[in-house]
């Protein structure tokens, strides 16, 4: 461990010796807590990090004047046979990989645990981990390739996720096939760029966003696990979108297809049908495809209509990918130099957050800045992205917010209805109100169906659904 004169030297040369000042009040316990802590960060990079809190520009340039809409976006459905077949023998092949980034808190919606362990099913109450770990045992049993899926948490929510899967036997998927990978840590910042203590032994650190994927991957060892299995190929999604399609056979042909895409990484997209909608959008700014996050795009363009009457920003980012594991593995080799510029950027956000003053030996609130990378950056630094417009109603209604949009009812609600498009569409009659609202709660397992098609022909399906029935399979 290190002394108290070879540290206080390590933190002075980087103009961090204030975490030393309550030193003196410290007990030996806590001091060797406060060492520990120290040694875990990397002081090497403190420099640039705290140069880019103090200053610099925007993660990403928003130049709004040269901003344009995303050139070509295939819709799903309308793709030529031969892409999804693409798609469906890279399944059989064994060449894709799950993976769901689970690292971030739930605070918006209220829940105590991690958002994997939300209970969404609208009938069965199985939690979001549930309904996607079905999607990846389901997709493995239909094209015979055992689907190995990655999980991302973050030091916050890591025991508890384990745990979690542990204790709900894995979902029926195989323990060797399911791995867990704890996304990094980057340092808060106050706004003078100073290191914080968040307690009198501890650094004020956090969760380095859904970006910190292309570290996890590469620093935990995924990306070679995945190259000895002959895979290249990385679905991404996120934890609160149970309506997501977890390996989508026509996303990976589309990924795949020369013609269309320079399979390095791919977005679905769901088409905003009202400027207001919180979700980011796809745009090009100098021909380079960023998102705009909903924040950030002036009301005049979030309104504004092409010739037909269509939002020109429409294309709204539902953080659904096809990564190739090769362009995963580029850019974690890029984040070794601050320099280069083919790294994710680090993303600025000011928040007030609760810290401690060694020099007043008291809490005190801190004007904070955590820095984070978005995986969605990625898309700038393809060759040529691809673009996969999906039906908000059969592929995205996350779980974000206790009430109202994206919540658990609206979120259920979209689930029982797909599940009511899907039965209808197979003869089985399903009761509506005079208003034309469902008088039934539905459930489809991704075991029974992932799409409307899997239900043709299922020979033990009810002819009708009661009236106020719970109905779930
Ligand atoms: C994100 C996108 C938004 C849209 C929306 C779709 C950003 C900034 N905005 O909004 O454009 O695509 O999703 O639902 O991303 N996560 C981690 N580690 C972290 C942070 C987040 O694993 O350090 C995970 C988190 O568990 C969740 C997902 O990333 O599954 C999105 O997290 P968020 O809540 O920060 O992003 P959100 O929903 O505001």
């Amino acid at each position: 461990m290190s002394t108290f004169e070879d540290l206080h030297a390590r933190l002075l040369a980087c103009d961090q010796a204030h975490l030393l000042a309550g030193w003196s009040r410290l007990p030996d316990a806590g001091r060797a807590r406060l060492v520990a802590n120290i040694e875990q960060l990397d002081l090497a990079a403190v420099p640039a990090l705290s140069a880019r809190v103090r200053g610099g520009a925007a993660a990403v340039e928003l130049s709004l004047d040269r901003l344009e809409p995303p050139v070509a976006v295939a819709e799903a459905g309308s793709l030529p046979a031969e892409v999804r077949a693409r798609g469906e023998a890279a399944l059989r092949a064994g060449r894709v990989a799950a993976f769901v980034v689970a690292g971030g808190d739930g605070t918006r919606l209220g829940f105590n645990g991690p958002k994997g362990a939300f209970p969404a099913g609208p009938v069965s109450g199985k939690s979001l981990f549930a309904l996607l770990a079905e999607g990846v045992l389901a997709t493995g049993r239909r094209y015979g390739a055992r689907v190995p899926w990655w999980v991302m948490t973050s030091p916050e929510n890591h025991e508890a996720t384990v745990q979690f899967f542990d204790v709900q036997g894995f979902f029926g998927l195989s323990p060797a096939d399911v791995h867990f990978v704890v996304q990094g840590t980057l340092p808060t910042f106050d706004t003078a760029g100073r290191l914080m203590l968040a307690a009198p032994d501890r650094v004020a650190t956090h969760p380095d966003g859904h970006g910190g994927s292309v570290h996890a991957l590469a620093h935990s060892g995924a990306l070679d696990t995945m190259a000895a299995r002959g895979i290249d190929l990385i679905s991404y999604f996120q934890v609160d979108n149970p309506l997501a399609r977890v390996l989508d056979p026509e996303f990976l042909g589309l990924h795949l297809d020369p013609a269309r895409s320079s399979a390095e990484m791919s977005a679905k997209v769901v088409p905003k049908t009202e400027p207001g909608e919180r979700v980011g959008v796809f745009a090009r700014v100098d021909g380079a495809l960023q998102v705009v996050e909903y924040s950030d795009l002036p009301a005049s363009l979030a309104a504004a209509r092409d010739g037909s009457g269509r939002l020109r920003y429409a294309a709204g980012n539902v953080a659904q990918h096809i990564l190739d594991r090769d362009f995963v593995a580029r850019l974690a080799a890029a984040e070794r130099d601050p320099a280069d510029t083919f790294a994710l950027p680090l993303h600025r956000a000011h928040k007030v957050i609760a810290g401690y003053d060694p020099v007043t030996d008291a809490p005190c609130a801190v004007d904070a800045v955590k820095l984070e990378r978005f995986v969605f950056d990625a898309m700038a630094r393809c060759a040529q992205p691809a673009l996969l417009a999906v039906s908000r109603a059969e592929a995205f209604a996350p779980i974000k917010n206790a009430e109202g949009a994206d919540s658990p009812h609206s979120s259920a609600e979209a689930l029982s209805e797909r599940a009511a498009r899907w039965l209808a569409a197979a003869g089985v009659t399903v009761p509506r109100t005079a208003a034309g609202r469902l008088d039934c709660v539905l459930e489809l397992s991704a075991l029974t169906a992932m799409e409307a098609a899997d239900l043709q022909g299922q020979s033990d399906l009810p002819t009708a659904i009661l009236p106020g029935e719970r109905w779930c399979r």
